[in-house]
Formats: structure tokens, sequence, C-alpha cells
């Protein structure tokens, strides 16, 4: 899987729901917040299906009802259309609960 061109970037990157890259890292992170903890680890459940189905895992971490993400290709060492896919998959689940 190549990592994103530089036209593939600016196409695809502004098109995302509130993500920013990762300072010194080839990749894009963003926080999710939710009403309380069952939203937001119910999300992350949700989430992680999808993520198994796609065979493409996000880095992640939850405080309380936050969800700090970070995503990028292992493989690729960079960004990848897979990470642009999982990024848009988890805006659509969040949306309405966040
Ligand atoms: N998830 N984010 C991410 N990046 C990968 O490179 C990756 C993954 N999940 C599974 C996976 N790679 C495996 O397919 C390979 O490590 C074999």
């Amino acid at each position: 899987m190549p990592r994103l061109t530089e036209s593939e970037r600016s196409e695809l990157l502004p098109a995302l729901d509130g993500w920013a890259m990762v300072e010194g890292r080839d990749a894009i992170t963003k926080r999710f917040v939710f009403d309380g903890f069952n939203a937001a680890f119910g999300w992350m459940t949700r989430v992680a299906l999808v993520a198994e189905a796609m065979n493409h895992h996000p880095e992640w971490s939850n405080t309380y009802n936050r969800v700090e993400v970070t995503l990028s290709t292992h493989d690729a060492k960079g960004l990848t259309r897979r990470d642009i896919e999982l990024a848009q998959r988890m805006d659509q689940m969040a949306a309405g609960l966040v």
C-alpha cells in the first residue's frame, strides 16, 4: 500500500472533519469528545469491529469521555488511503454522538 502522494493529500486531508497532521510524523490525529464514558467506550467498541474487519487499526487512548486517535499505516511508515478510510468511518460512527 503506497503512501499518499502530495496531490492525494491536498485533496483528501482537507475533506476530513477536524483531523490534523501529527507534528514530526506522517500521521493524522483527532480528539473525539462524547457525552460520557459509556458513549466513548461504546463508540470504541464499534470502531474496533470495523478496524478489525478492515485489518487497519488505530492508535488511540481513552480518558473518561475523550478518545485521542492517531492514524498511520505502520507497514507503509506513513499515511495511506486506509487511514483516510478509517478516519471517515470513525467520523460517520461518531456523528450525532459528539
Ligand atoms: N494497522 N494502522 C495499521 N497499520 C498497519 O500497517 C497494519 C494495521 N493493522 C494490521 C496490519 N497492518 C497487518 O495487516 C500487517 O501488520 C500484517
